[in-house]
């Protein structure tokens, strides 16, 4: 393990005012996002969409690395350039999605899960480092409903993180450490709060306990807000100071940056939570984007399987909101300029 090289990756990976995209929607969740504009889901669509998304005018200024799903990875793009390369030769760093997915969890509550992928991964990250991946994404999935989180299925996921998490440094791959409190329930903002508490203890032991050197990753948490079924919804103000507060009680310093999932928040709302916590100021680590959805959506929506400069231009506007997001310098004002 070269931790030079992984704390170096790291830090260009929460660049300031940069972000990371979530490219590395699984054939079945791109479908879903397909039939939300009536595309079928084919390679030759997913091959134009994602083009659409990494040729987009000052892509690289806002964008630190892309997630890919494996398959992007080893494809090429319109003009023929093998995808890592094109990303880059613009300075964005490619990183590749290594779990195959959260799984039900035998004797765990229904709608519990572990996440799987465990198997092979040591070859597996040889074959993406030679792809041109720096670095890796594995997401576990923790929800919440009468019956869950139990202490088993926070224990199982929050040890397989760590088991990725060192197989990626020992490949000098930084692993994105991607523990997702599902904020689709209705419970409210306080029940997520205390249960992003204890899933981020839970993670923090196991990498320590796994010898995973901090300053070789990248967290990628939820942040803490109302489930989405619930009937109080927590402002701005609410979400930043509660995700504040669990991230300084179990985040240490040496981790270099925290990118956030979006999780189902709308475009502008994850724009206004990430600029909140950044405009709070004096803290120990970079706080940026790796939004799949909150980046995505806009520009799905207006490219439609064919508008492409349509396409562009959304992405291009929801990358440069979050970027200024990300310094905490956005304003709600620049949502109507665009
Ligand atoms: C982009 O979607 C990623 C892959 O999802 P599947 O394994 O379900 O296909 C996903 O892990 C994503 O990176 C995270 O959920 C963050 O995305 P959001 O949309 O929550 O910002």
């Amino acid at each position: 393990m070269n931790l030079k090289t992984l704390h170096d990756t790291a830090l260009a990976m929460v660049a300031s005012g940069k972000g990371i995209l979530a490219a590395d929607e699984s054939t079945g969740t791109i479908k879903k996002r397909f039939d939300s504009i009536g595309i079928e889901n084919t390679w030759a669509h997913r091959r134009a969409y994602r083009d659409m998304l990494f040729t987009t005018p000052d892509f690289e200024k806002y964008t630190s690395g892309v997630i890919l799903f494996e398959e992007t990875l080893f494809d090429k793009a319109l003009d023929e350039t093998p995808i890592p390369k094109l990303l880059a030769a613009k300075g964005v760093i490619p990183g590749i999605k290594v779990d195959s997915g959260a799984k039900p969890l035998a004797g765990g509550a229904a709608d519990e899960t572990v996440t799987e992928g465990l198997d092979g991964l040591r070859e597996r990250l040889e074959k993406y480092k030679a792809a041109g991946a720096r670095f890796a994404k594995w997401r576990a999935v923790i929800s919440i409903s009468d019956d869950s989180p139990s202490d088993y299925a926070i224990h199982v996921n929050a040890h397989a993180l760590a088991r990725y998490a060192a197989l990626c440094q020992e490949a000098d791959i930084v692993p994105i450490v991607e523990p997702e409190v599902l904020m689709d329930g209705d419970n409210d903002i306080e029940a997520c709060e205390e249960v992003t508490d204890v899933v981020l203890a839970a993670v923090f032991s196991e990498l320590y306990a796994q010898r995973v050197a901090l300053e070789g990753i990248v967290l990628k948490p939820n942040m803490v807000v109302s489930g989405a079924r619930c009937s109080e919804q927590a402002g701005v103000a609410e979400v930043a100071e509660r995700t504040l507060r669990v991230l300084r009680r179990h985040v240490p310093s040496a981790v270099p940056g925290i990118a956030f999932l979006s999780g189902g928040q709308s475009d502008e709302l994850a724009t206004a939570h990430l600029d909140a916590m950044n405009k709070a100021g004096n803290l120990p680590w970079k706080l940026t984007f790796s939004y799949g959805r909150a980046l995505q959506a806009a520009a799905l929506k207006a490219w439609g399987g064919k508008h492409v400069d349509a396409g562009k231009a959304a992405h291009q506007h929801r990358a440069k909101m979050n970027s200024l997001a990300a310094v905490g310098k956005w304003e709600k004002a620049l949502e109507k300029v665009a």
